[in-house]
């Protein structure tokens, strides 16, 4: 029987190799939060939170995260029988409202534990059936049009799949202008404004939609469904949201309202595997196409994604690049690496994600460690 015995927190800070600019800021290091779930029987998993230092892509942050973990989550998981992993969601979502990426850390954990335990990869686990992967990369909002131009030349080169840029006011038309024409009218490019406009920015986002870009990611609020369905309709490019999909009814909102065509999925963002899998499922049954976006995560969350993005229903290559894109050296070996033809081969010789955790570097980052256990719970709230 499947349980988790201690959750043990920690936070590590990773330098990235330069500083990534989206249009509500800049990170430069990044501050991770780690959990390593035990079972108490020999079996453990590393998994990741993916909140960031900062609420400017979601409300949740590396330490609001924390809290929520130790005061909320891992009470409820810790010492519990479970016939499955899938059992965690509705565990976690029962009146608790919002705190996905709080959720699905120990959610995500939970399936990786258990695929260790059964000594198969995370992947099958998920229901994945690829081998490799496609994968796309985010560039950040470069200081002028010809430093993008010259970033989007040399990722194409290397065989990235997808070149998606930042856009914001200021740093949009002529970036993505000089980017399709250096690029070539073929090549998949797509921008992301992560909410940096209204609907009163309408003619700077008819001038993107005559760029043949893939899609439009999340333009308008972060929170909205309505007014991007306004969008939508004056628009040919299909709008990808992400923000504002935090689980498989804003998905539904999505389709009956027109506010969008595609979905970006991030397990962290929507609470965990179990959603991230209904998701993915009704998207496929609705002929709705998927991908699986990324939070500048080290080599462990990177995990999770690649094994997320064998699902058959994810249709356009990941943010998912390899560890040598963000950092110096990731935290797990062998570390994530992209083949000249812009695909990453998933490890399945191995259980669960197929790499493991390098603890001496891992100890050497690490700022803070909480140890939980059913002890740490008994003492807080005695009968
Ligand atoms: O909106 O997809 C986003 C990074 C941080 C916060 C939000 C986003 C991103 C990215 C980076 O686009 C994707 C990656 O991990 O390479
Ligand atoms: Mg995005």
């Amino acid at each position: 029987m499947l349980k988790v015995h201690s959750i043990t927190l920690r936070e590590i800070s990773l330098p990235l190799k330069e500083p990534f600019k989206i249009s509500s800021g800049v990170t430069t290091d990044r501050r991770i939060l780690l959990l390593e779930l035990s079972d108490g029987e020999g079996t453990s998993a590393w998994s990741e939170c993916v909140a960031a230092e900062w609420p400017n892509y979601f409300y949740e942050t590396v330490d609001t995260a924390w809290l929520v973990i130790c005061r909320y989550v891992a009470p409820r998981v810790i010492g519990r029988a479970l016939q499955s992993p899938s059992e965690i969601r509705q565990l976690l979502d029962k009146d608790f409202r919002g705190h996905n990426m709080a959720k699905a850390a120990v959610e995500m954990g939970v399936w990786e534990l258990e695929a260790r335990r059964r000594d198969i990869p995370l992947s099958r686990l998920l229901g994945g059936v690829r081998e490799r992967i496609e994968v796309g990369i985010s560039i950040g909002i470069q200081p002028s049009p010809e430093a993008l131009v010259e970033k989007a030349e040399a990722y194409l080169k290397e065989g990235y799949r997808k070149i998606k840029m930042k856009v914001m006011p200021g740093a949009d038309l002529a970036y993505a202008s000089a980017a399709r024409r250096a690029l070539g009218s073929g090549a998949p490019l797509m921008v992301d404004a992560n909410n940096a406009y209204t609907l009163d920015d309408i003619e700077t986002l008819l001038a993107l939609d005559d760029l043949g870009l893939l899609m439009i990611e999340q333009p308008l609020a972060w929170d909205d469904v309505v007014q991007h369905a306004v969008l939508q309709e004056k628009l040919k490019t299909p709008i990808c949201l992400d923000e504002s999909i935090t689980g498989p009814e804003r998905v539904r909102d999505m389709i009956a309202l027109g506010s969008g065509r595609i979905v970006n999925i991030k397990p962290g963002r929507v609470g965990g595997f179990a959603t991230s899998i209904a998701i993915h499922d009704l998207c496929e049954q609705e002929g709705i196409p998927v991908w699986c976006g990324g939070m500048l995560e080290s080599g462990i969350g990177r995990g999770y994604n690649v094994a997320l993005a064998s699902l058959p229903n994810f249709h356009f290559p990941g943010d998912i690049s390899p560890s040598a894109r963000y950092w110096n050296r990731d935290v797990v070996t062998p570390e994530w690496t992209m083949d000249p033809d812009g695909t990453m081969a998933l490890r399945l010789d191995k259980p669960g994600t197929g790499v493991d955790v390098d603890r001496e570097l891992i100890d050497d980052l690490t700022v803070r460690v909480e140890v939980l256990t059913a002890e740490t719970f008994a003492k807080e709230a005695p009968e």
